[in-house]
């Protein structure tokens, strides 16, 4: 019966074994992973937007082809976790179609606006960053191809990130308009990338549950401590400050103690409002729309296809 299951299945994550798509799992569990996964992969598919825009404005041919590679993988990670995402019984047309109407989330960061070019910079040490440590312990948990996807994605955000950092640090090397310009762009990405980790621990009203479940294995706020330890060091390696007057260094923790972040930004950006919401999904469901005829194409072919096989 559904008690006797439940146990065995709580059994199994606590001895530390992952769940695989034909296994039983609670609706609940399905459900969890089926939202999580999803707007995932809508983030990656979205946080496109944001770099794409500086393809064709790259300074130079060697970042261009990286900043192409880089994009082009964010596709590739999407893909990939639609794909583990339909191993949850769920079709992807309808995942998709819950973006493009605004119903589906998408992770806030993506609702911000790409002003220079230190933005592309300042995003791949900052966001790529986050994601690696947000994704590196996903890489562990219990939904097996969820985490199978983390291992080869945070293979490729190391990547991202390293881009990202080298940027930066050769701005902020360079002349003083390109100095003020990489503290402009750290100044205006800091709070938004403390956002990406998600609400304070009291109010996340899913952590319970998948830390029960070992979907998540620490909390939102234990992530972003983890980020903001790891980012401080690197900022004063490249002699940028970080817009946070209450930041220091407690060594009784050996944390990073850093001030209060602005929940109702991280709110309004999340329900819509955010400066670049309607732009993004205006910009996908663009896209969607030119895409029509190649669908068309497939399902034409696809069916051809089928009925030589019948004939
Ligand atoms: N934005 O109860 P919790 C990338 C929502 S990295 C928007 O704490 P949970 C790589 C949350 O969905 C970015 N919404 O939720 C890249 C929930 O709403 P719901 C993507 C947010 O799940 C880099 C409500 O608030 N990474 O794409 C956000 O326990 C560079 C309450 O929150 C992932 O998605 C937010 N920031 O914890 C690409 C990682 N935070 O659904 C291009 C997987 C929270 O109940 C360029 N996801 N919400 O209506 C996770 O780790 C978790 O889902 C969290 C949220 C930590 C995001």
């Amino acid at each position: 019966d559904e008690s006797a299951r439940l146990a065995e299945f709580e059994a199994r994550i606590a001895a530390g074994e992952t769940i695989e798509p034909k296994d039983w799992m609670p609706e609940r569990y399905r459900k969890q992973l089926v939202r999580m996964m999803s707007q995932h992969a809508h983030s990656e598919i979205v946080g496109m937007l944001p770099e794409g825009n500086w393809i064709t404005r790259a300074p130079s041919l060697r970042r261009k082809m990286s900043l192409i590679a880089k994009v082009q993988d964010e596709a590739g990670h999407g893909l990939y976790i639609y794909c583990g995402t339909e191993t949850l019984g769920v079709d992807r047309a309808e995942l998709v179609a819950e973006l493009l109407s605004g119903k589906a989330k998408y992770s806030s960061i993506f609702n911000y606006p790409t002003l220079t070019w230190a933005d592309i910079g300042v995003i791949g040490w900052f966001v790529d960053g986050a994601a690696i440590v947000n994704q590196t312990v996903l890489a562990k948990t219990s939904y097996g191809p969820y985490a199978r996807a983390m291992i080869r994605i945070c293979k490729e955000e190391n990547f991202h990130k390293r881009q990202g950092f080298e940027i930066v640090a050769t701005l902020a090397a360079g002349t003083p308009a390109q100095r003020e310009m990489v503290q402009d762009a750290v100044n205006r990405w800091w709070w938004p990338t403390l956002m990406m980790f998600g609400p304070s621990d009291k109010d996340s009203p899913n952590s319970g549950e998948l830390l029960r479940w070992r979907v998540k294995r620490f909390t939102n706020d234990e992530l972003r401590q983890r980020f903001v330890n790891l980012t401080v060091p690197q900022a004063q390696a490249v002699n940028v400050s970080l817009p946070d007057p209450e930041l220091r260094y407690d060594a009784a923790s050996e944390s990073w103690v850093f001030g209060q972040i602005d929940w109702d930004e991280f709110w309004r950006v999340v329900k819509g409002d955010g400066p670049c919401n309607r732009e993004r999904l205006a910009a996908r469901n663009k896209a969607h729309d030119e895409g029509a005829w190649v669908r068309a194409a497939a399902e034409a072919y696809a069916a051809k296809r089928d009925s030589r096989r019948d004939a």
